[in-house]
């Protein structure tokens, strides 16, 4: 069977750019009528991402191929945006360099799972995330040998080797499906989407929401279409942001019901994370949170369940030596979702 790249393809979609026809739908209706929920006048107010036919048709692809075969985990990585401007020059981001989600992937690969990797465009990739984005230039990984041709330097040989295998390995065996977004928009768009494009496997999938999602956002019919200019308001920008719908509550009880949903809470108050992944628990209930604080969120985690509040950490020393808290909480992940699997089987 050939397999389609579809990385390459997918990635050829620009989340980032304005659309050519720049102007905003005016007929869009401001607000549904009031006894339509909140997340379901978000859809039918804001706009579909014009790709997603594209999207979907390649999502289907890939589940038909993995169906029967393994579990799919849905991963999705990188902050949202909330453009200011229909012609996008200023835009309100969210903390996320990817490092989560695309670890993860890894590791579920690893493990024997096909993953919908769902990312902020030039977020980190799995895979190229070890030689993208860090302090080195790629070119730094590069040498000339004696006959002249450029080859990767020695000192980078051996470890470069092991990942390009598994890349390889991951790719020739279609285990990656690479879906972009840059703003929340597409963002909730594409996630609904897929959610109800894996109906058919929802029972032995899992969703993995490490992305940073805003939780303020700029409903379509207030966005300014061009850049907004500094004369105006006496030199001031004042923003009014919506809050964003609430919508892991509509992926657990109506996108995904049957699958297992696996949440991250953000939060840079060591006091205030508990509270706030338990109370997310409660209000979603799904099978499970992790907890993080921004600022140790390489080695420290919690995983937050109905009964339970369990801590795994890596120290200071095991993070210089370049263990990744992935590779100790993505199994326990696994585990979980094993459970889980066995006790729902009909
Ligand atoms: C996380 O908490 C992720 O672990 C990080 C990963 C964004 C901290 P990096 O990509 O960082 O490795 O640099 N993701 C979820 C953040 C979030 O927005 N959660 C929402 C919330 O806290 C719920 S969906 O309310």
């Amino acid at each position: 069977m050939t397999i389609v790249n579809r990385t390459q393809s997918l990635e050829k979609i620009h989340t980032s750019a304005p659309k050519l026809e720049s102007a905003i739908d005016r007929s869009v209706p401001e607000s549904g009528p009031a006894e339509v929920d909140e997340e379901t006048n978000y859809f039918a107010t804001n706009p579909e991402p014009p790709y997603l036919a594209e999207i979907q048709q390649q999502v289907n692809e890939f589940i038909a191929f993995h169906s029967g075969k393994r579990r799919i985990a849905l991963v999705t990585s990188g902050g949202t945006t909330v453009p200011l401007e229909n012609n996008t020059v200023r835009f309100i981001d969210n903390f996320s360099a990817g490092t989560r989600g695309a670890t993860s992937t890894e590791y579920f690969i690893e493990n024997g799972y096909a993953v919908i990797f769902l990312h902020r465009q030039f977020s980190l990739l799995p895979y190229s995330r070890h030689y993208s984005h860090n302090t080195n230039c790629f070119l730094d990984y590069l040498d000339e040998n004696e006959s002249g041709t450029v080859v990767i330097s020695k000192e980078y040989q051996e470890e470069m080797k092991v990942v390009l295998n598994k890349y390889q390995k991951a790719k020739d065996d279609n285990l990656m499906l690479f879906v972009p977004f840059t703003t929340v928009n597409q963002y909730l768009f594409t996630l609904r989407l897929i959610s109800l494009e894996l109906k058919p496997v929802h029972s032995t999938c899992l969703f993995f929401l490490a992305a940073a999602v805003s939780d303020f956002f700029l409903p379509t019919s207030k966005v300014a279409e061009h850049k907004i200019q500094s004369q105006g308001g006496g030199g001031k920008l004042v923003v009014d942001l919506d809050p964003v719908p609430k919508f892991l509550k509509r992926l657990v009880e109506e996108w995904a019901p049957n699958a297992m949903i696996v949440s991250f809470k953000l939060e840079t108050d060591e006091k205030l994370l508990l509270f706030k992944a338990r109370q997310a628990l409660t209000r979603y209930s799904h099978q499970l949170v992790i907890g993080n604080l921004l600022q140790t969120r390489k080695r420290e985690v919690v995983f937050v369940t109905t009964d339970d509040a369990v801590d795994y950490t890596i120290s200071e020393e095991e993070e210089a030596r370049g263990v990744e808290i992935e590779s100790v909480i993505i199994p326990k992940v696994i585990d979980a979702h094993s459970t889980w699997i066995s006790q729902h089987k009909q």
